[in-house]
């Protein structure tokens, strides 16, 4: 499909919401994420903040659910977690060394001694925003505790496709995000209208200047970490 056409098929889908009538179903929804060069992009924290209808109704419970957030080969793994306000993540560190978790972002500054294995309980998230974690052992371990203030949240694929199933009818703002932006900001890509029993596909692309993708480490076998 060429680029003029997904444009065309994005800008109809943003500007003709459909009819539906609230009949408590729900609506699913896909979005095809790429960055300015038009290349899908891959790991991008994608937040639907209702604006109105049935989403806005939403209250966030006090507690969110176990998320994990692991430790491998000297790299956290995934790089973003993306989770609700509430959540509780655990940090089990499944290399053969030692790590130190902390973080001093705003949103939630923690720090967990020096570790193996599965030794803390989990660390809850009750603000929103985005929390930089870091080891204090190994300065290129870098990763990312995304925390949504809607329930309604993804993350994209390898072919940037992010997908929703359930959504209640209502009208959404549509923020991203992702480490290769050069700030913490979100950028907002859009808004829609879902109907209750709809399902809607959008081309979204993200106009922030992106930093090349980080080098994928690797590290000789046989070498225990
Ligand atoms: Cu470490």
């Amino acid at each position: 499909m060429t680029r003029r056409r997904r444009l065309i098929i994005a800008v109809c889908a943003l500007l003709l919401p459909l009819l539906g009538a609230s009949t408590g179903a729900a609506a699913d929804l896909q979005i095809l994420t790429s960055g300015p060069d038009a290349s899908p992009l891959a790991g991008l924290v994608v937040l639907l903040l209702a604006q109105g209808g049935k989403a806005a109704e939403y209250k966030a419970p006090a507690s969110a659910g176990n998320w994990v957030m692991d430790q491998v080969d000297l790299q956290f793994e995934p790089e973003v977690l993306v989770v609700p306000v509430g959540a509780r993540v655990s940090f089990p560190n499944s290399d053969v060394v030692a790590h130190q978790v902390y973080s001093f972002s705003p949103a939630r500054r923690f720090s967990l001694g020096l570790y193996r294995g599965q030794r803390y309980p989990p660390v809850d998230f009750t603000k929103p925003g985005l929390v930089v974690l870091g080891c204090n052992i190994h300065d290129s371990m870098v990763g990312y505790v995304y925390v949504s203030e809607s329930p309604y949240f993804g993350k994209s694929d390898a072919t940037g496709l992010v997908q929703f199933s359930g959504l209640p009818a209502g009208s959404y703002l549509i923020k991203a995000w992702s480490p290769r932006f050069k700030g913490e900001e979100p950028e907002t890509l859009g808004q829609l209208s879902l109907g209750a029993t709809e399902t809607q596909s959008l081309s979204l692309t993200v106009r922030s200047a992106l930093r090349p993708p980080a080098p994928k480490l690797v590290h000789p076998k046989g070498l225990h970490y």
